[in-house]
Parts: structure tokens; sequence; C-alpha cells
């Protein structure tokens, strides 16, 4: 009979984070409570995203289900549940999400003296949901300088280099949850039968090289020059890794993201036509997936500099994407910058 897994090898994400809170000495409890708030809510979305493909029974969006309660698309109910939890956890002061037009202030954070806030991508890549393809929620956290402070837009508008954590949590063959505080980057796996996120990818470091790029090629013809060129070398053997590359693209940037995180690889969404600045938004995905990738020891760039350099001046502005191993996109800069 297979062993059952000793108890004391399996470190919990509530046992990590306790434990990361000794070694920093910030020991508030405050912060380990907004990261809290946020891992319930990716549970109860993992819960709710791994029904998707039985919306048919339980009634489509728009619908009502069997309980009566209205169905509703998977990435508005996501919303609903990261705002709610953040709302109740009482340790955010303000959210801003894709979901939203505007920021949303929380009273209760505020009258007990909360210090952060939180962007969000609730559901990225939802359209993806019924066809089964991975999808994923994208959360940034920054802490603002007065506790209790009534927070503006303003307060989101803040380059990714001034972030105290960043994290994903990918819904795919199983849900991970991915994060850093700025000590390292670490992965979590959820064990559905014990309702845990186990750390199941401690200290995760980005392979300085790969040979995996992903893009959507289908735009190539509305790219810089300088993409096509570099493009063009991910074909041949002229590149960091001297070998002719691997294209994999799920359609889904947690989902690529992940991927390349582990094995090394460069994903990139350039200016194309339609999207002159990019597709992606700098506060709530190029951002937060930006620092993690800094922190694993990889590069991500607007095709110039660091995105952790930018400074947002809208709460939803894009920006052009060149992420993953360090050495594959300083040679993507390289054909940007002449
Ligand atoms: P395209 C999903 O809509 C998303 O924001 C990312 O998750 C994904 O990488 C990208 O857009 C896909 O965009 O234009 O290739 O369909």
């Amino acid at each position: 009979m297979e062993q059952p897994q000793k108890l004391r090898s399996i470190i919990t994400v509530n046992e990590f984070i306790r434990r990361q809170e000794k070694l920093t000495g910030v020991a508030t409890g405050e912060f380990s409570g907004l990261l809290m708030d946020l891992i319930l809510a990716s549970k109860i979305v993992h819960r709710e995203v791994n029904k998707a493909g039985l919306v048919n029974i339980l009634g489509t969006e728009g619908s009502a289900n069997v309980s009566g309660d209205t169905q509703m698309k998977l990435d508005v109910f996501a919303n609903e549940q990261f705002l709610a939890a953040l709302e109740v956890g009482g340790h955010c002061l303000a959210a801003a999400s894709e979901e939203l037009e505007g920021i949303v202030c929380f009273e209760g954070g505020r009258q007990r003296g909360a210090r952060y806030i939180v962007a969000l991508d609730p559901l990225d890549g939802s359209s993806n949901i019924d066809v089964n393809v991975s999808i994923g929620t994208i959360f940034a956290v920054f802490r603002v300088d007065e506790p209790g402070k009534l927070v503006t837009e303003k307060d989101f508008l803040r380059p990714g280099k001034e972030l105290v954590a960043a994290g994903y949590v990918l819904y795919g063959s199983s849900t991970m949850l991915v994060f850093t505080t700025g000590q390292s980057v670490n992965g979590f796996t959820l064990d559905p039968s014990l309702g845990e996120y186990c750390l199941s990818h401690p200290e995760i470091r980005t392979p300085e090289v790969g040979s995996i790029y992903s893009v959507n090629e289908a735009n190539l013809n509305d790219m810089p020059e300088g993409v096509k060129n570099y493009l063009a070398s991910c074909k041949t053997k002229n590149n960091p890794a001297g070998k002719v590359h691997t294209a994999r693209y799920i359609g889904s940037l947690v989902a690529d993201f992940h991927r390349n995180l582990l094995k090394g690889g460069i994903y990139l969404y350039p200016a194309t036509a339609k999207d002159p600045q990019g597709k992606l938004r700098l506060l709530y995905e190029c951002a937060p997936l930006g620092f993690i990738c800094e922190q694993a020891g990889g590069r991500a760039s607007d095709g110039n500099r660091s995105v952790l350099e930018l400074k947002p001046d809208t709460l939803h502005q894009r920006c052009p994407l060149f992420i993953g191993s360090a050495a594959m996109v300083r040679h993507a800069e390289s054909f940007l910058n002449g």
C-alpha cells in the first residue's frame, strides 16, 4: 500500500507565511492576513472553475441555476469573490480590478487602519473556460504610507518596483499559487482533499536561457520590424540557446508565463496595429508577473526597459510585454533598440 506522505513533510502556505513573518520580522499579521484573504478567494474560484464544465447542467450565464441563483460569467464571479474576501478580511484599503472601471474602497479596512491596496485580474483568459483551457488570477499588492488612508486612484498609479507582493493562481490540471513578497518565489499546489495549498515548488529560479517562445504569430505582419527579426532568429540557431526554438502559445497569459517560468522561455505581446500599446495591462498583469519573474532571476520588459520602472498614468493602461528568461528577453530587446 502506498505510504501516506509524512505529515511533517507538508508545508502549507499558512505555515510558510508564518515562517516568513518570523524571518522578516514583519510579524504584524496584517500582511499575512491580506495574503490569507486572497488565498481564501482563490479556493472558492477554484471550486467554481472546476465545475465550469458542468455549466450546461447547472445552467449557463444569465440563467437561474438549481438553487434559483442567476448564473454569472465566471470572471464576474471571480471578481466578486476576491473583492468580498478583501472587504470582509479588513486588511485592505481598496482594490482595482480588470473587471471594474474605477477603484473600490473598503471602509472596514480604513477604520481598522489597514495599509495595503490590491490590484488584480480576477480571471485572466476567461474566454478559455468553456474549452477547458487553463486560466488564472493575477494580483499585485502595494503598501500605502499612512494606515487607514482614504485611498484614491492615484495611490494605484505606482511602478511595479514599489510592490510588496505579487502572485498568480493557475487553475490548470492542478491549481497552483505562485507568489513573492520580495524574498523569493515559491509555488504551492492545492490539495483539494485537504483544502490546503502545499509547498511544491520552493525557491523557483527561472532558467537564464530557454528555447520556448510564446506569441500570437497571427499578428506578425502588424508587429514592429525588430520583433519580426527577433522571431525570425528564434527559428534559427542564432540566439542565446544556440538552437531552433519551440513555439508554445496557450492563449492564457498565466499558463504560458508559468510554463516558461519553470522551463525557461519568453512570452511576448508586443505593440500591434490593433493594440498600439500592446494588449496586456501594466498595473495588474505586466507589473505583478514582472515582479515575480525578476525575483526568480528573469526579466520583464516593455521592449526597452524593465516594466517595473514604468509608472501607469491610468488604471487600465496597456503595455507591450517581453517576459521570461533574462538572456532571451535581452536578446529580443537587442532587435528593438537598433
Ligand atoms: P490574443 C487573454 O485574453 C489574454 O489577456 C492573455 O491571457 C493571453 O495571453 C492573451 O490575452 C491572448 O491574446 O490576442 O493572442 O488572443
